[in-house]
């Protein structure tokens, strides 16, 4: 009887195992609100994988920081701490100068060309990831970034001094150039940076600006599409590396198709967005020319200084970009 008990839980204990074993359960951290598309995208990735790799790998995905805050998340995955996360890549390019590839101003600024610049990027910028034992996924971009202020704004003269909440090394570049006072702040944290004083003006989309219900403190927007950054979803490479094939197939076809939903999803709410912000009362307007004109001129100062730190691969990802334009 006693042998008997001893084998059951035995046995009981074995099934615990293999089922645990059947089933890897990830945590995934996000840093942008749960209503954002590309944490829902994070859900709908997370459901194919499921689907995919039947059920090997359960993806749960944590939206708005609440797991690791944005700046955290790439450490927490680069170290393992956290299987898989999404991260805005580009705020690590202080770094790894590849990953600002997608904030050169004024290079891809419609959904195709930034889909194209990605394709020419893609290979250079992966096997940087990898050097910081990171594989990338897939990478989803935001709509085009222009410009929040509380007032009207013509040009630099009217931007000096700002308190400009940045999102990245090249965002805090543009602020210094316009003479404004970068302060950089994570997407989370916007609301109440704009409320304590801490920034008042930032670059963004729409999309940014809706989610943190800016209308409360600013008023206009200058649509100037200087770029589209991506989000990318990464995964640590010794966890990837140690996944059966089968299941990594699996992976990656959820993430291409995530991929692909995900960048069609912001192509189709970039005027929304807009919609919106106007709606809550802000002035939603192109930049003028002479502001334009001002933006145009950092961004190819800008780009000269980006091609300095990024060398010959960040010259060969313009190459490869043009010739296929
Ligand atoms: N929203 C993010 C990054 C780019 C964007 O459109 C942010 O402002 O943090």
């Amino acid at each position: 009887m006693k042998n008997m008990k001893l084998a059951l839980a035995t046995g009981a204990a074995a099934l615990a195992l293999s089922s645990a074993a059947s089933a890897e359960k990830w945590d995934m951290p996000m840093a942008y609100a749960a209503t954002n598309y590309h944490s829902e995208m994070g859900v709908v990735f997370a459901d194919k994988v499921k689907e995919y790799t039947n059920g090997a790998i359960e993806i749960t995905v944590h939206p708005g920081g609440s797991l690791f805050k944005g700046g955290e998340i790439k450490r927490a995955v680069q170290t393992g701490q956290a299987p898989i996360g999404e991260r805005f890549m580009s705020a690590h390019a202080n770094e790894a100068p590849l990953l600002a590839w997608d904030n050169v101003p004024f290079l891809a600024t419609t959904y195709e060309e930034n889909d194209m610049l990605w394709k020419a990027a893609a290979p250079k910028v992966n096997a940087q990831l990898e050097a910081l034992n990171l594989v990338s996924l897939y990478t989803c971009p935001w709509p085009g970034q222009g410009f929040y202020f509380k007032k009207e704004v013509g040009s630099s003269k009217d931007t000096q001094g700002i308190k400009f909440r940045s999102y990245n090394t090249a965002t805090a570049t543009f602020a210094e150039e316009l003479g404004m006072v970068p302060v950089q702040v994570e997407a989370a944290e916007l609301s109440q940076a704009l409320a304590t004083g801490v920034a008042e003006a930032f670059i963004s989309s729409g999309s940014t600006g809706y989610d943190r219900k800016v209308w409360e403190h600013l008023t206009h927007y200058y649509k100037v599409n200087a770029w589209l950054p991506r989000n990318s979803v990464i995964v640590n490479k010794g966890v990837w590396d140690g996944l059966a094939d089968d299941v990594k197939a699996g992976i990656q076809k959820a993430a291409d198709e995530t991929g692909a939903a995900c960048a069609a999803k912001s192509a189709e709410l970039a005027d929304w967005y807009f919609e919106q912000l106007e709606a809550n009362g802000m002035k939603v307007e192109d930049a003028g020319p002479e502001f334009l004109a001002e933006l145009q001129a950092i961004g190819e100062k800008m780009t000269a200084a980006w091609l300095e730190t990024a060398g010959s691969d960040g010259q060969e990802i313009l190459d490869a970009y043009k010739a296929m334009k």
